[in-house]
């Protein structure tokens, strides 16, 4: 009936309403590039100027019957929406389309599908998917949608969808429990680096801004790095010199985008509660973009609904090696404080590790520290934790003056060490 091609054909709905505040072709290369990035191939597109949404169908039916021409036409194989449907306007829209019509959510739902590696990332997708699919069980959109594969199916699978709501609750929960088990696990670790007072700078940003080049070029780790969107969904943690021998921990995680679906966030929950307990975010941005203040507001959106508004934020500005000369002069006038870098290059990269620096280690002291021979792991901690000035050794114990701040000296005071200011 429905058969799947090698590589599915995608017409695009770009739906514009008066109050939208990204233009139309902000819009449609955004909703092309996540197409891509899902694999497809973009047929055509189509923008539909919106005064209100149809409870109905979203858009007119004189409207969602032209769309199904073209369809017809240029033998699209999937609808895609840049907008959310409900699960009866999907239904409504197939009846007239005869494609399966897919929506932002479910769209970026499929990428995430591709992405996801680790056991969490891939029980969180599993879990978004089904809560999505459960209100879209019923009627023949489901049977539409689901035939064949492809696009909007990667996942859960076919096996899987032939259960009933019962079977498909019961699983919700079983994830919804197993991902309590890796949070708990976490939060050991994390209790761990907070006992151990390691300083954490995590990476936030526009997907594709450059987080994990960024990650890599200071952590000399291998995340994976690609043009298509959402290439990161899990989170990463490694330890990077910040100034001089000192360290603290680098996370990067899940990229954001305009109006992340809020299911989204929270399905991802799991993994963005990294963030509460970062001690600053470094908000990555694509220098290149045309489209900067949008891409910043975005960010900064999910992050007033992610509560994290409060936190100290360093702002970057990457890619600078394909931004001109002008162009850049105006962004270090308009953004005198943001740090302008190239993590692809590797241009730069010391003013972040200086502006982390400042801030993660103000209001240090210099102090006399006298460690007892059978405290001398505490060494390490030293090494990486505070600035060494000097260091002699008596009979039984090491003699370190270092400068350290609060909460280094908070730590070594907790482990016995005799600390006193010189
Ligand atoms: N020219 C240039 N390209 C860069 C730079 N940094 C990253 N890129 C490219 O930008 C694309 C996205 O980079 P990533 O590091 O994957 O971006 P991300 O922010 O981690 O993206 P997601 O994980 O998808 O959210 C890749 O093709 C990178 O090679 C840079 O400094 N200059
Ligand atoms: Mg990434």
């Amino acid at each position: 009936m429905y058969e799947t091609k090698q590589q599915e054909k995608a017409l695009l709905i770009i739906t514009h309403t008066v109050k939208e505040r990204w233009s139309k072709d902000a819009l449609a290369q955004e909703l092309k590039t996540l197409v891509l990035s899902a694999g497809l191939l973009v047929e055509d597109a189509v923008l539909v100027n919106l005064k209100a949404i149809a409870s109905a169908l979203y858009i007119g039916k004189g409207k969602a019957e032209e769309i199904a021409q073209i369809v017809e036409e240029k033998k699209a194989n999937v609808v895609i929406f840049n907008s959310e449907l409900s699960a009866r306007q999907q239904r409504n829209l197939e009846d007239v389309l005869l494609v399966k019509t897919i929506d932002r959510t479910q769209l970026i739902l499929d990428i995430f599908a591709a992405h996801a590696h680790t056991q969490e990332g891939m029980l969180q997708v599993e879990l978004a998917q089904l809560e999505y699919l459960l209100p879209r069980l019923k009627g023949k959109g489901i049977e539409l949608s689901r035939l064949g594969g492809g696009i909007g199916t990667r996942g859960p699978g076919e096996k899987k969808l032939e259960i009933d709501r019962r079977r498909i609750t019961e699983r919700i929960e079983r994830l919804t429990r197993e991902i309590e088990g890796i949070k708990q696990y976490r939060d050991v670790i994390r209790k761990k680096r907070q006992k151990e007072k390691t300083s954490v700078c995590s990476l936030v940003g526009y997907t594709s801004a450059g987080k994990s080049t960024l990650f890599n070029a200071l952590t000399e780790g291998q995340e994976k790095t690609a043009s298509t969107l959402f290439t990161t969904l899990d989170t990463v943690s490694r330890t990077f010199s910040v100034r001089g021998n000192q360290r603290a921990m680098l996370t990067d995680t899940v990229g954001f985008i305009y109006k992340l679906p809020l299911k989204l966030v929270e399905a991802f929950k799991a993994t963005l509660e990294e963030l509460y307990y970062a001690d600053i975010l470094l908000h990555v941005i694509d220098a290149a973009s045309p489209d900067i203040t949008r891409l910043r507001e975005s960010v900064d959106s999910v992050l007033k609904d992610l509560k994290l508004s409060e936190k100290p934020v360093l702002l970057i500005f990457n890619k600078i090696d394909v931004v001109d000369q002008d162009r850049l002069r105006q962004l270090r006038e308009e953004y005198p404080h943001a740090l302008f870098i190239s993590a692809l290059k590797k241009t730069n990269l010391e003013t972040v590790q200086e502006a982390i620096g400042a801030i993660l280690f103000k209001d240090t002291v210099e102090v006399i520290l006298k460690i007892p021979f059978t405290l001398m792991d505490v060494i390490d901690y030293i090494h990486t934790n505070c600035e060494v000035l000097k260091k002699t050794y008596q009979e039984n114990e090491a003699v370190y003056w270092v400068r350290a701040n609060h909460n280094a000296l908070i730590y070594l005071k907790a482990r016995g060490i005799t600390v006193s200011e010189i």
